[in-house]
């Protein structure tokens, strides 16, 4: 049996100071547009951020936060071609934006970051992505260590989950996320999705968000606007070993890398099937049936 194609979450940064798209949307018309060329490159679903979680970025009040988010969850929501997802970690935009249509939560502090988070998504039953981050945006990369990154990250993930159902959130409705880039070194990054298999087994949909990020421009030593090749090794390598969903900027080449992947699980699982008829026909018991 082949797997299900897996998802693709384009991303919508309402911020002016996004790692790799800061203020290119602040307007919300300019996101409207953004989010339909998304669409039109085979977004499946559509991620809308008010707030940078990049390294250091100054946290944003919420009155600014839902001012930038709400006006743009609720047009597209209305135009209702993909889900939308909000990508905060304060309950009241989370909530706002369940009201404005945001039809999934993706939380970068797997419901820590505010008392009332699992309270207002298990109510509103909607599904949240949980995501290991070691600190805060301010200070997740000071010197980050881990005893065994993969080992680490798949406990953290393990007790959230657990930490969710209590909270009543239905455990169909949970999607756990390593957080690439949040607390990680260089060599984290690439423990984690080495060892993608092992947060698999959690039983959870695996996220996976590499697009562009820093780890990348370490490797290749480019800059953010050359990554996108470097993003799309690191979503091929995700996908074969587990992750259900992949959340990006660059959906048109990742929309084609999917396609094409799929096009390649399927000949690979048809000449399965046929072999295994042959086999069958050929053997004795085959023969006599
Ligand atoms: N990465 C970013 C933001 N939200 N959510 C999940 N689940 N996984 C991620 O890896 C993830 C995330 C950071 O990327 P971006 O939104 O492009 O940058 P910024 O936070 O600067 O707006």
């Amino acid at each position: 049996m082949s797997r299900p194609l897996p998802r693709i979450m384009g991303i919508i940064n309402v911020t002016p100071d996004s790692f790799s798209d800061g203020g290119f949307f602040l307007d919300p018309d300019v996101a409207l547009r953004h989010a339909e060329q998304l669409v039109a490159d085979g977004a499946d679903l559509l991620d809308v951020g008010g707030e940078s979680t990049r390294p250091g970025a100054p946290a944003v009040p919420v009155e600014d936060e839902l001012a930038r988010v709400i006006p743009v969850i609720r047009r597209l929501a209305a135009r209702g071609r993909v889900p939308v997802s909000i990508d905060t970690s304060k309950a009241e935009v989370a909530r706002q934006a369940i009201d404005a249509g945001a039809s999934l939560v993706n939380d970068i502090t797997a419901l820590q970051g505010d008392p009332q988070m699992a309270a207002v998504v298990a109510r509103a039953n909607v599904p949240v992505v949980l995501m290991h981050m070691r600190g805060t945006p301010q200070t997740m990369q000071r010197r980050p260590r881990y005893r065994d990154v993969v080992q680490d990250v798949r406990a953290f993930l393990r007790e959230a989950i657990r930490r969710a159902e209590r909270a009543g959130i239905s455990p169909g409705r949970i999607l756990i996320d390593p957080g690439l880039g949040f607390g990680k070194t260089v060599e984290h990054n690439l423990a984690l999705l080495h060892h993608l298999d092992a947060l698999a087994k959690l039983g959870k949909p695996v996220v996976i968000g590499p697009s562009r990020k820093s780890f990348i421009g370490r490797v290749l030593n480019v800059e953010v606007e050359e990554r996108l090749a470097g993003t799309l090794a690191c979503v091929a390598y995700a996908i074969q070993h587990g992750a259900s969903m992949v959340r990006v900027h660059d959906v048109k080449p990742v929309k084609q890398l999917l396609t094409m992947w799929d096009a390649l699980e399927h000949v690979g699982q048809a000449r399965r099937q046929r072999r295994s008829r042959r086999h069958r026909a050929a053997s004795p018991a085959g023969r006599a049936s």
